[in-house]
């Protein structure tokens, strides 16, 4: 038997009785870490008792068994769900060391399965029918609509025989780039349905980006909507994606059909092309196929979605996910993390085209039967009342958010807030960044009226679903800590050579052996899947995030340690934000670090050298800003360039982004040693160049 982890038995005990309900330091000194390390903040008795795990006992039981026995852990909860024919022979088998071999990891395998079938027709079957599956509320407060899960199942089941009619089968990708309708979850669940590999693209990235994604992924189809509404501005989608259609037939890979929804918006018609015999209108077709189609059943380790996401280097790659594993996973998650009940109305604010839109707006929930608030508008429009007025309007006991909406709300005074009831509230979340101390403590007193504990979720896109999550009712939290791992995570945190930490300590975080949710390849790369997650630290998957422990056991994520930035909880390489500006003709040359930033959590920071005889003007910089939105998207708009004449390089040649990252911060008093650069006059030359 394994022993369980130091950080793991010391855990802080739950008071007995019926004591205190939650300790605040009476002085908030700052964000000084020692402070908030002492700062227990405890679940209500109440909150506990009712709680699907109670106490450190019982998660500790529960955690062993985990550890232990995977195998037996997982497959007590994955023979909740429906299986064509069980796995066989092995629940898992992984090898996740390079040194043995390539890495290949596989769960259920042998087990038929359809994850579509298992979130809808199961919960139908199981009586939940008349349920709602899905509440939609529009961009204009008024504007909404909902869907029972047999509703859902019958538009689900017409988009797939569409689908299939068009020549879409299984292993097949579709690219969706759609906004926040219900139409997004159904088109998921349309491919899920038939085999089919949904590829969701955020519909905030541009033309270039999407290109990028269809080049690379070769889909049958693009469903997509004519516009979308967000706050004020409407955005003419359809003109993106025939912009993307173009530059991707430019390279060779012509999509036949794309299949678009119109979006009740206040566009005009004639502003949306049309390209006879490729371009199909949505409401024009696929009501007429019939709502009842049969379910493809799909090996567990079949693909279910790619994902693109950002690395450190080059071009973003394709997370791939398959089915059996994920589908246990996310719906073990949800349910654990957030203390599910059936009852609970739940909103998670992000986008589907993020992993959390398809682990914890679509799959997760509804694998548990659950009631999903899908939003379409824009947090703070028309005024930054808006979410709590949604939550009181669909009386919403579960909120999942990320720490930057926290921020930007938490700006705007507490009067927003408190104007509504948000008696509804039971549990909050975040995700997508660490959240500061201050940020939570506003998030739980003033929006959660200090009674909702926080589960701050720590997970990536490659993980499918949580690792390091709070269970609410199980344990005090600290505000700003993830806390503790999920069942069957064994974080480990190492120093450089790869060394496993014990006790108190700040590394690198890693995970040993593999877990149901992790993501199986990188699309097409599977040498690339290995070197950046396997081989950095052997024998482990690295996360590419800092991680520090404290006494007690709890796990404070500092962020990441490469070069990708996480700016309003959405993550994009530096070296991606680079090659969109020096596409520029006018750039020579560029380096990006990011920067603490108040509301983003970082900010984007663009250092910039134009080519010879080019006027450093404010129209240069406009347009250099310009360019990097139309070839990623709004979100990777540089918040600052900086003119660099030079950058501070190596003699061979290698920027040294440790002195940019100390300039843009303005810590001009830590730029360490720079004897080793070639020109070390160049940092003088920055920093005098700081407010040009
Ligand atoms: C789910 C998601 C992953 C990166 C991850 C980390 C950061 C996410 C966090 C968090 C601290 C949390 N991150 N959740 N950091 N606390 N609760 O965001 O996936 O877009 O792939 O980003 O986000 O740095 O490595 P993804």
């Amino acid at each position: 038997s394994v022993g369980l982890p130091r950080h793991v038995e010391s855990m802080p005990r739950l008071p007995s009785g019926n004591g205190r309900i939650s300790r605040l330091s009476a002085v908030v000194l700052g964000e000084a870490l020692a402070a908030e390390e002492n700062d227990l903040i405890f679940p209500s008795p109440e909150f506990s008792r009712d709680a699907l795990v109670s106490s450190p006992e019982q998660y500790r039981k529960m955690y062993k068994r985990s550890i232990e026995d995977p195998a037996g852990f997982w497959s007590e909860i994955a023979a909740q769900f429906y299986w064509k024919k069980r796995w066989s022979p092995d629940v898992y088998s992984e090898n996740i060391d390079v040194r043995k071999g390539p890495v290949k990891i596989e769960w259920f395998k042998g087990g038929i399965t359809n994850i579509c079938y298992n979130a809808l027709d199961r919960n139908i079957e199981a009586g939940n029918g008349d349920k709602v599956a899905l509440y939609w509320e529009g961009n204009e407060p008024g504007q909404d609509g909902q869907l029972t899960y047999a509703q859902l199942l019958d538009q689900v089941c017409q988009l797939a025989n569409y689908l299939k009619h068009v020549g879409v089968s299984k292993g097949d990708a579709v690219v969706i780039y759609l906004p926040m309708l219900m139409e997004l979850p159904i088109a998921m669940l349309a491919c899920a349905r038939i085999g089919a590999v949904h590829s969701v693209v955020f519909a905030g990235f541009s033309a270039e980006s999407l290109a990028q994604r269809i080049i690379d992924c070769k889909p049958k189809v693009v469903v997509c909507s004519n516009a979308v509404s967000r706050g004020a501005k409407v955005i003419n989608l359809k003109a993106i994606v025939d912009n993307a259609l173009a530059e991707s037939a430019n390279n060779g890979i012509a999509v036949d059909l794309c299949l678009v929804y119109e979006n009740q918006s206040t566009m005009k018609k004639e502003d949306t092309k049309w390209q006879d015999g490729r371009d199909i209108l949505w409401q024009e077709v696929v009501p007429q196929f019939p709502t009842k189609c049969p379910v493809e059943w799909v090996d567990a380790e079949d693909p279910l979605f790619l994902l693109y996401t950002s690395g450190s280097t080059g071009k973003p790659k394709g997370v791939l996910h398959t089915t059996g594993g994920y589908m246990v996973y996310t719906a073990t998650t949800f349910k654990y993390a957030f203390d599910y009940k059936p009852s609970d109305v739940y909103w998670c604010t992000a986008d589907c085209g993020w992993i959390t839109g398809h682990s914890y707006v679509t799959y997760g929930p509804l694998l548990n039967g659950a009631t999903v608030l899908v939003f379409e508008g824009a947090p703070s429009y028309p005024d930054p009342g808006r979410c709590w007025d949604i939550v009181d309007k669909y009386k919403v006991t579960l909120f999942y958010t990320a720490p930057t909406l926290v921020r930007a709300l938490m700006r705007e005074g507490d009067e927003y807030v408190t104007r509504y009831s948000r008696k509804s509230l039971r549990v909050l979340g975040s995700v997508g960044e660490p959240i500061n101390p201050s940020a939570w403590r506003w998030f739980y007193n003033v929006v959660g009226d200090s009674r909702c504990p926080i589960s701050d979720t720590w997970w990536q896109t490659e993980t499918g679903g949580f690792l390091i999550t709070p269970i609410p009712g199980a344990w005090p939290q600290k505000p700003g800590s993830a806390t503790f791992p999920f069942f069957g995570v064994q974080p480990v945190i190492v120093d450089e050579k790869g060394n496993e930490l014990e006790g108190e300590c700040s590394g690198y975080l890693c995970i040993k052996n593999s877990w149901p949710g992790i993501f199986r390849s990188l699309y097409g790369d599977h040498e690339r899947y290995e070197t950046t997650y396997f081989k950095p630290f052997a024998g482990y998957y690295f996360s590419g995030d800092g991680c520090r422990r404290d006494k007690d056991g709890y796990h404070w994520l500092t962020g990441r340690v490469d070069d990708v930035i996480n700016v309003s909880g959405h993550r994009i390489g530096t070296a991606e934000i680079e090659s969109a500006l020096v596409y520029h003709p006018h750039c020579a040359e560029a380096a990006v670090v990011g920067v603490d930033h108040p509301v983003k959590g970082q900010g984007i920071y663009a250092f910039v050298t134009l080519v010879d005889g080019v006027d450093y003007t404010d129209e240069v910089r406009k347009s250099l800003i310009l360019a990097v939105r139309t070839q990623i998207g709004a979100f990777a708009a540089p918040d600052k360039i900086h003119w660099a004449p030079g950058l501070p390089k190596t003699r061979s040649g290698k920027i040294m982004r440790r002195i940019l990252r100390k300039i843009a911060s303005k810590q001009l008093d830590e730029l360490g040693d720079i004897s080793t650069l070639a020109e070390p006059s160049v940092v003088n030359q920055l920093i005098e160049f700081t407010d040009r």
